[in-house]
């Protein structure tokens, strides 16, 4: 499978990017590690683990908000460039100028104005300028951050946003002519912004917290435990955390929160009010597949991605860790026997038998049939790996033989150059 991996050319004072070139400055800090993971988009990756989980959420979204006539009301973007200005990732969500989180020290920038994105929130107000209501980001962020077992420089993350007017804010409300959205010359006060209503403020809340815990208790279970933290975001208030207990611990989901109506005003929406959250899809399958440490979705390894090709992102999956030493792979070609029943299992039982524990995996990679003789003739890639040290290729090679000698004496297959 092709990665459309991003090709860099550093030019003197130029740096290129996902097929864009940048001036660089000396605000520049982004390296070669980062800029290897451009392009890979793990979270659309066919059968990768964070795809699984992005599938779930759109699902989940899609059946939650729908029209009269059950068609899904949220747009899903999940390619846009991670490339974007710094006005996008901070100004345009009230991030004040000395905020932290804007530090070189925390951030990749490209140069002084342009970054990778910190976060898919990044995109709402472009987003909500352009008309739209309800939408979702699903994309990779990039940030300086401590080396762990759950921290990784780049990671993916899923943004949400619904925007709403006083009729559909107060639909289910009698005499709701009475109620409005907005007030004039209100207090901040920790439960709403200055300009709201409570009375709208509560019932966006209630529908934001409602869809949230909906969300945790489809990928995790009805029974699962949650918690509400209050939180601070320059670009929500109120806003609040989402924590569920998993493995005796409080793991952090995601944060929320209602919009600063100043995004909204800004962005030609000030007539409606907002709800919006913004959670971690490696978290997630963490939790749920068990992945003990966030560099596997990385991992080109077979052992690690073929315990997720399932076509039902619903299956439930529990990842049973692969061995720290390297793998090898050889192929083996053969004609099958043309007057005996032939079957793969066959092959494998006897690949077993041979190569015990240090055969990892056996993948049937062509069927061929030859046009004149209609002779068919099987390749299977055997990968090679032993759990508790580094084979050797002479070993490895060893084994190969065998297996071949063997399938040609017992399953009369006729081995191919
Ligand atoms: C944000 O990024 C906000 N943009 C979220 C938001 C959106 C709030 C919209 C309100 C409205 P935070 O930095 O807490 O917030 O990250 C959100 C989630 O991303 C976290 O809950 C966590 O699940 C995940 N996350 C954050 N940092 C990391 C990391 N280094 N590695 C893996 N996941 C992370
Ligand atoms: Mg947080």
């Amino acid at each position: 499978r092709a990665f459309s991996i991003a090709t860099q050319t550093v030019k003197n004072n130029e740096i290129t990017l996902l097929d864009h070139t940048f001036p660089k400055d000396n605000w520049t800090n982004i390296s070669e590690n980062i800029i290897s993971k451009l392009g890979r988009n793990l979270h659309i990756s066919p059968y990768h683990p964070l795809s699984h989980i992005r599938q779930r959420i759109v699902n989940y979204i899609y059946m939650q908000f729908h029209n009269r006539i059950g068609n899904p009301i949220f747009s899903v973007f999940d390619n846009i460039s991670p490339i974007v200005t710094v006005a996008q990732n901070f100004d345009s969500l009230l991030v004040p100028e000395n905020h932290p989180s804007r530090k070189k020290s925390d951030c990749y920038y490209i140069n002084q104005n342009t970054i990778l994105r910190a976060h898919t929130t990044a995109h709402q107000s472009e987003l909500i300028s352009m008309g739209l209501n309800n939408f979702l980001i699903v994309g990779d962020v990039y940030r300086k951050d401590e080396i762990d077992f759950t921290h990784y420089p780049v990671f993916h993350q899923a943004d949400a946003v619904r925007l709403c007017t006083a009729e559909e804010v107060f639909q289910n409300v009698d005499n709701s002519n009475e109620l409005k959205l907005f007030e004039h010359r209100g207090m901040e006060t920790d439960e709403k912004q200055g300009c709201h209503a409570l009375e709208s403020v509560k019932i966006m809340e209630h529908e934001l917290k409602n869809t949230l815990v909906g969300l945790a208790q489809t990928l995790f279970g009805s029974e699962i435990q949650y918690r509400w933290v209050q939180q601070y975001f320059p670009f929500t208030h109120p806003s609040w955390e989402l924590e569920v207990h998993y493995n005796d611990q409080w793991i952090e989901i995601l944060g929320c929160g209602i919009m600063r109506q100043e995004i909204l005003q800004k962005s030609g929406a000030g007539e409606r009010i907002g709800w919006a959250f913004g959670l971690g899809l490696e978290r997630l399958a963490m939790c749920l597949y068990d992945i003990p440490n966030i560099r596997l979705f990385w991992s080109n390894d077979t052992g690690f991605l073929n315990q997720f090709k399932v076509e039902d992102p619903n299956t439930a999956i529990k990842y049973k860790p692969i061995s720290v030493y390297p793998q090898c792979k050889n192929d083996i070609s053969f004609w099958l026997p043309e007057n005996k029943s032939y079957s793969s299992n066959d092959f494998y039982d006897l690949v077993r038998d041979i190569g015990e524990d240090r055969v990892e995996q056996v993948l049937l990679k062509d069927e061929y049939t030859h046009p004149e003789t209609k002779k068919i003739s099987h390749c299977y890639t055997i990968v090679y790996r032993h759990m508790e040290r580094t084979l050797s290729k002479r070993e490895v090679n060893n084994i190969h033989n065998q297996i071949a000698k063997r399938a040609n004496e017992k399953l009369h297959v006729t081995l191919r150059g």
